[in-house]
C-alpha cells in the first residue's frame, strides 16, 4: 500500500491519501478535449473509493484516448498495447495476477474498427476489467476521419458526409453478454463519477461508452458528437446515486420511482428512473431504450444494463487466488509420478 504523509488541512481518503496521489503526468491532449475531463473523473473516482493505486493496472491501445492513462494514476502499472489489442493484454495480465484492479481506456476507432474482434470476445468472457471507450466518432490522432461510431449523415469539417450506419457499442456489448453497460458524456461530471465508482464495485466486465467530443476535428455543426449536439440530445434513463459498501447515506426518492441494484461487494446503485419503462436488469428493456433513443437521434445515458451476479472469467476458470506469476515451481509443475503416468498412458 502507498504510504505518504498528508498535508495538514488537505482532504484525505479512507486509505489516508490526497487526490494528488491519483494524478499522472500533465496532459498533452488539446485543451478542451473530452478525454481530459474523463481522466479527471477517473482520478476522482479512484480517490473517493480509496483504491490503492499500486494494485491497479491501466491499459490502452492507440489513439489520443489511449494516451490518456499517462495522465492519471501515475503510481500504477501500465501497458500501452498495439492498436485494438488491449483486451488480450488485459486478459493475460489478469490471468497472471487476479488481485489486480484493471482499467482499460480505448477509443471508438481502437475498439470499433481495428479492435472489434478482440472487443467481441472480451464482452463474452466477462473479464473483470473496466473498459472505457472515449467516443468522439472520429480518429482524433490521425486527423479526424470518421470512425465506426459516427452517425449516418453526420459531417466532417470539410463537408464530407458519412454514408455508413454506426455501430452502437452499448447495444453490441449487451448482445454479446457484457454484465455492466453504461453510456455517459464527458461533460456530465456527476453521472460519470457515479458510474465509475459503481464500476469499481462490479466484478466482471464494465463497458462504459463515454461520448467525448474532439474539439479539434469533430466539434462543428453537422457532427452528432459535438458538445452542443450531445448537450441537446442527452437522454438520461435515470438519476444515478452510488453508495459504496463502506458508506451509509440516506437518499430521498419518491416512492415507486426508485430501483436499487446491489453489486458484488455490497455497494448499491440507487436509480431514480426518468424512463418509467426502463429496467436496467432486463436485457430486452436495455436494448429497447438504446434503439428507441437512437431512432430519435438522441443518446440514452446512465446505467443501461447490469447483471451483478454472473461469475467473472477468472472465477469460471477456477484460478487460485494467489498470482500465478508468483507461485513457486513446485506448485505449478506436476510431480514426476504424475508425468510418468501420463507418459505411460501415451504408449
Ligand atoms: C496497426 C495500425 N493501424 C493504424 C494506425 C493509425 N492510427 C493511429 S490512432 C488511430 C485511430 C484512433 O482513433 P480512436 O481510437 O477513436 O482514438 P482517438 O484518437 O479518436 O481518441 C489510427 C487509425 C496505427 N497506429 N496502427
Ligand atoms: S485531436 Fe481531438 S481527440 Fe485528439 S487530443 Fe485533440 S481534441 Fe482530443
Ligand atoms: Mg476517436
Amino acid at each position: 500500500m502507498t504510504t505518504e504523509v498528508p498535508t495538514p488541512g488537505k482532504k484525505v481518503n479512507r486509505i489516508g491519501l490526497e487526490v494528488q496521489a491519483y494524478r499522472g503526468s500533465k496532459t498533452t491532449l488539446c485543451a478542451g478535449c473530452g478525454h481530459n475531463a474523463i481522466s479527471e473523473r477517473i482520478i476522482d473516482a479512484f480517490f473517493e473509493m480509496g483504491v490503492d493505486a499500486q494494485r491497479v493496472i491501466k491499459l490502452s491501445g492507440i489513439g489520443c484516448s489511449s494516451k490518456s492513462p499517462a495522465y492519471f494514476l501515475g503510481g500504477s502499472h501500465g501497458f500501452n498495447a498495439v492498436h485494438g489489442r488491449m483486451p488480450s493484454v488485459a486478459t493475460g495480465a489478469l490471468l497472471a495476477n487476479q488481485r489486480l484492479i484493471a482499467i482499460g481506456v480505448s477509443g471508438d476507432g481502437d475498439t470499433g474498427a481495428i479492435g472489434v474482434g478482440q472487443f467481441v470476445h472480451l464482452m463474452r468472457r466477462n473479464l473483470p476489467l473496466i473498459y472505457i471507450i472515449e467516443d468522439n466518432g472520429c480518429y482524433g490522432l490521425t486527423k479526424g476521419q470518421f470512425s465506426p461510431t459516427a452517425d449516418l449523415g453526420s459531417k466532417l469539417k470539410n463537408g464530407v458526409v458519412n454514408d455508413l450506419p454506426p455501430i452502437d457499442m452499448c447495444a453490441l456489448a449487451i448482445e454479446l453478454g457484457a454484465t455492466f453497460v453504461a453510456r455517459s458524456f464527458s461533460g456530465d461530471k456527476k453521472q460519470l463519477l457515479s458510474l465509475l465508482k459503481a464500476a469499481l464495485s462490479h466484478r466482471g466486465t464494465v463497458m462504459l461508452d463515454v461520448i467525448s467530443p474532439c474539439v479539434t476535428f469533430n466539434d462543428h455543426e453537422g457532427s452528432t458528437k459535438s458538445y452542443a449536439y450531445v448537450k441537446d440530445h442527452d437522454e438520461p434513463v435515470a438519476n444515478i446515486e452510488f453508495i459504496p459498501s463502506f458508506e451509509e447515506i440516506a437518499v430521498d426518492y419518491e416512492p415507486g420511482t426508485r430501483q436499487e441494484v446491489t453489486l458484488h461487494d455490497g455497494s448499491k446503485i440507487l436509480l431514480q428512473k426518468l424512463d418509467d419503462e426502463h429496467d436496467p436488469t432486463d436485457r430486452l428493456s436495455a436494448l429497447r431504450v438504446l434503439h428507441e433513443t437512437a431512432r430519435r437521434g438522441e443518446f440514452a445515458t446512465g446505467l443501461i444494463y447490469v447483471e451483478p451476479d454472473r461469475d467473472d472469467f477468472l472465477t469460471q476458470l477456477n484460478l487460485v487466488e494467489e498470482p500465478l506469476a508468483s507461485l513457486p515451481l513446485a506448485r505449478v509443475r506436476p510431480p514426476k509420478g504424475v508425468l510418468d503416468e501420463i507418459m505411460e498412458g501415451l504408449r
